[in-house]
């Protein structure tokens, strides 16, 4: 009996050595330990031995399954060991590998400028306040003291949705809308984006951008908005320039004008930037009239104030040098992502 159980830990302890995965470690076990296993089939043949021997054989038994179970136990860390250590070197990263260039997208000059105009704005305590792209035909002209029979509504200008319904031509609507709520004083700027039916060419599109300013108080003059678009301006295009106010007229402000700015580019003494004139253009503005607020529940007696309207598109187009308003809408990320 001694002689076999000798021989099946030999045999044994031979299968585990010879044992090159967890799988066949296991097949071992259930050989020689298993119900059906052949430790298993020396304890159900102990009726054979004589019964003053069974205490000594069973002990016997116990300790060479011990010895089998110590020797599969040491195996199986030692294999899961190295198979832990072969998947760490399967999944080792190379730090040293060039890193993958990430082509992360860039800001429009058209954002740029905006958001630009908008911290300026936003320095001298304006609001910033959106509008819906279609409005009716009351907001954008109506409210504006633009009357039925005004050119600026042509039909070749303006986009309608149907006769009452249109896109706006400018984001006065906004303001209105904001007027009509009846808080004062207002300080808002309005920006977004407006349409005409232009044909596109170097300096014009059927969709652009503007940024309206609105300011209405007790005891608002022309000197305010003067001292207001200086600074703006100073901000914008650098602390030396000067501002030109010219007269003109819009149907909402009374009186109007356009303002230029000293040519940032020359200074003033004519260049090509500036077509010799030393001035460049850069919005168009004016004292409320008086109807417009009386319109939108605004007593002119009471409340005076400025409005100005500024091209987006022409500000970004000044301030990156760029000829041509068609490059800003091509999207093409060379030309985007020099600014
Ligand atoms: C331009 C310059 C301008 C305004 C816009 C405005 C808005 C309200 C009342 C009065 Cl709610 N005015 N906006 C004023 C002056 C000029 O835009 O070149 N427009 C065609």
């Amino acid at each position: 009996m001694k002689e076999k159980l000798a021989a099946i830990k030999a045999e044994a302890l031979k299968q585990i050595e010879a044992s090159d995965a967890l799988e066949k470690l296991n097949d071992v076990k259930v050989n020689f330990l298993g119900k059906k296993g052949e430790l298993t089939a020396v304890l159900k043949s102990m009726k054979e031995v004589a019964p003053e021997d069974r205490p000594k054989v069973g002990q016997l038994v116990n300790e060479t399954r011990e010895q089998i179970e110590e020797v599969l136990e040491q195996a199986r860390v030692r294999m899961e060991r190295a198979a832990r250590e072969m998947q760490m070197k399967a999944e080792v990263i190379d730090v040293t590998l060039p890193a993958k260039r990430n082509h992360t997208g860039h800001r429009h000059p058209n954002t740029i400028a905006m958001e630009e105009v908008e911290r300026i704005f936003i320095g001298m305590g304006y609001e910033v306040v959106e509008g819906p792209e279609v409005e009716t035909d009351y907001y954008n002209f109506e409210a504006l003291n633009i009357p039925a029979d005004h050119p600026a509504k042509d039909e070749q200008d303006t986009f309608y949705i149907n006769g009452d319904f249109l896109l706006r031509t400018q984001t006065s609507g906004t303001q209105v809308h904001v007027m009509e709520k009846g808080k004062l004083p207002i300080r808002m700027i309005a920006p977004g984006r407006v349409f005409r039916s232009d044909e596109v060419d170097a300096t014009h599109s059927p969709s652009f951008h503007q940024i309206e300013g609105l300011v209405i108080d007790k005891h608002i003059t022309f000197a305010d908005l003067k001292g207001t678009l200086a600074e703006f301006a100073r901000e914008l295009f650098g602390e030396d320039t000067k501002v030109k106010f010219r007269p003109h007229h819009f149907n909402f402000t009374e009186p109007s004008a356009e303002v230029d700015v000293s040519c940032f580019k020359c200074g003033g003494s004519g260049c090509r930037f500036c077509k010799g004139s030393g001035w460049i253009e850069i919005l168009g503005c004016g004292m409320v009239h008086p109807n417009v607020l009386r319109m939108s529940g605004i007593d002119p007696e009471e409340y005076t104030g400025f409005a100005f309207g500024i091209g987006l598109e022409r500000i970004a187009l000044l301030k990156y040098e760029i000829d041509d308003m068609r490059l800003l809408y091509e999207n093409d990320v060379r030309f985007l992502k020099q600014f």
